[in-house]
């Protein structure tokens, strides 16, 4: 029942508890394709330069108007210009990873599919890898198989620089989740939620009782709370790195990867670290700015998502509460977070409710053991 992804190299049916590597081996360079797959009649590929301003916003608005909606079509993502720019341009990323197709004819825009390496390590094993994000399909253009073609040419293109592995999320479930994730939420600004069609006003609830109900502070009190800065990064490396070493699929940051993706960057990515007297960095949180268009209505949804927090000094729990103050007061409605790492814990005493989104993790030409949610230590955008 799936014509394409049955004859990629992903476990089938079940995963073998005792198998750990590739599936399908590395190939040396000569043997991988060396020609792009073919479009068919009428578009062709095209290469993406998200650093330009003009570029850029033909990606964006392919997106804004084209990408992840939830079940009931009410919201659509709506990643920002400055968050693409992040996004796409880590270290080492290459700008034929990051393409589309067009139309021949008019020049249009039409699909979009990106990669930007990484490393990751699985179990005990340490993997070089690209993350794949943002596959896009003009609505116009669905169900003609043309994601097979988009997924098969990046590999291609992965592939030619000597890398056999990816990692990927989505929110359906294709041969093989690794992991399986559920969407939670902490309403910040309920009356908008509500009005929204977001969440919904509970029989025996009012608006001033649920006002009442999620209520914060104005700002943080944690001392030495203050904004990640240049000088931080040694010490977030380390205190991250050391974090993660628990789970059993987990990000492993250079330095230069812990400037880019956690030094923050206005309406895009917040990070607040808490310096001890003695100058240690002790805790951190981290939070990206991720707002839907409210599809039925002419607005947005202001929503942050839980990226990495680590809390050495004090409880998860009061680290978390602060990055809800936080994110409350840049004029965030919605607080999201997954359930892995150290996540479920946090969201009955901080009032989160569950979604009704989850988010599958998938490692491409890997076999491993499944694993639960709370051994899940990356988080992709
Ligand atoms: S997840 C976000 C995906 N984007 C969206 O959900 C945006 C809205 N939707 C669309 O734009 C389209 O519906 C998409 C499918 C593009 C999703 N991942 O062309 P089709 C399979 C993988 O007729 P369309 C993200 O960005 C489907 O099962 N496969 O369908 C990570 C079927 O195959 P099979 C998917 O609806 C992406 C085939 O496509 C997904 O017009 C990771 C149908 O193709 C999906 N999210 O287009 C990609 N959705 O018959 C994999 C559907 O076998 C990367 N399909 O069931 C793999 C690693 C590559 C690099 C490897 C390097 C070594
Ligand atoms: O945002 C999501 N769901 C919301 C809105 C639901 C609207 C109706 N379908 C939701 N709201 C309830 C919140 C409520 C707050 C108070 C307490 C009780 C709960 O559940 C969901 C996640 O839950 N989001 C999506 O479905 C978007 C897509 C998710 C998959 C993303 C794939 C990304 C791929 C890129 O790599």
């Amino acid at each position: 029942q799936h014509a394409f992804w049955d004859s990629q190299p992903m476990p089938h049916g079940s995963r073998d508890e005792h198998q750990e590597g590739p599936i399908q081996p590395n190939k040396p360079t000569e043997e991988i394709r060396q020609e792009p797959y073919a479009m068919p009649a009428g578009f062709e590929w095209s290469n993406v330069n998200v650093e330009d301003d003009a570029e850029r916003l033909e990606l964006y608005n392919l997106l804004a108007n084209n990408y992840v909606e939830d079940d009931d079509a009410l919201f659509r993502f709506d990643y920002s210009h400055e968050f693409l720019l992040w996004a796409l341009t880590p270290p080492g990323f290459r700008a034929d990873f990051l393409f589309g197709v067009r139309s021949t004819s008019s020049k249009k825009l039409v699909a979009f599919i990106s990669a930007v390496p990484a490393r990751v390590k699985i179990y005990d094993r340490e993997v070089e890898v690209v993350e794949i994000n943002f596959l896009c399909i003009h609505k116009k253009l669905r169900s003609k198989r043309l994601a097979p073609v988009l997924i098969k040419e990046i590999t291609r293109r992965v592939n030619l620089t000597g890398v056999f592995q990816a990692v990927y999320t989505a929110g359906t479930v294709l041969p093989v989740p690794v992991a399986s994730c559920r969407y939670y939420h902490r309403s910040l600004n309920p009356k908008k939620l509500v009005n929204v069609g977001f969440s919904r006003l509970g029989s025996r609830m009012t608006m001033a009782r649920l006002q009442k109900l999620y209520k914060l502070p104005e700002a943080p009190s944690t001392k030495g709370l203050r904004p990640m800065e240049k000088k931080d990064v040694e010490g977030v490396h380390t205190l991250l790195n050391t974090y993660l070493e628990k789970f059993k699929i987990k990000i492993l940051f250079s330095k230069d990867e812990i400037a880019h993706w956690l030094l923050p960057r206005k309406n895009v990515i917040d990070t607040y670290v808490v310096e001890s007297p003695n100058g240690e960095i002790t805790d951190m949180l981290s939070f990206y700015h991720l707002p839907s268009t409210i599809l039925n209505q002419d607005d947005t949804l202001y929503a942050a998502y839980s990226y990495y927090n680590v809390a050495t000094s004090m409880d998860l729990l009061e680290l978390m509460r602060e990055a809800l103050i936080l994110a409350k007061s840049k004029g965030t409605d919605v607080f999201n977070a997954l359930n892995l790492m150290d996540n479920q814990s946090i969201m009955e005493p901080l009032k989160f409710g569950m979604g009704d989104g989850n988010l599958q993790y998938y490692v491409y030409n890997w076999a491993c053991p499944e694993m639960s949610s709370d051994s899940v230590g990356i988080v992709l955008l």
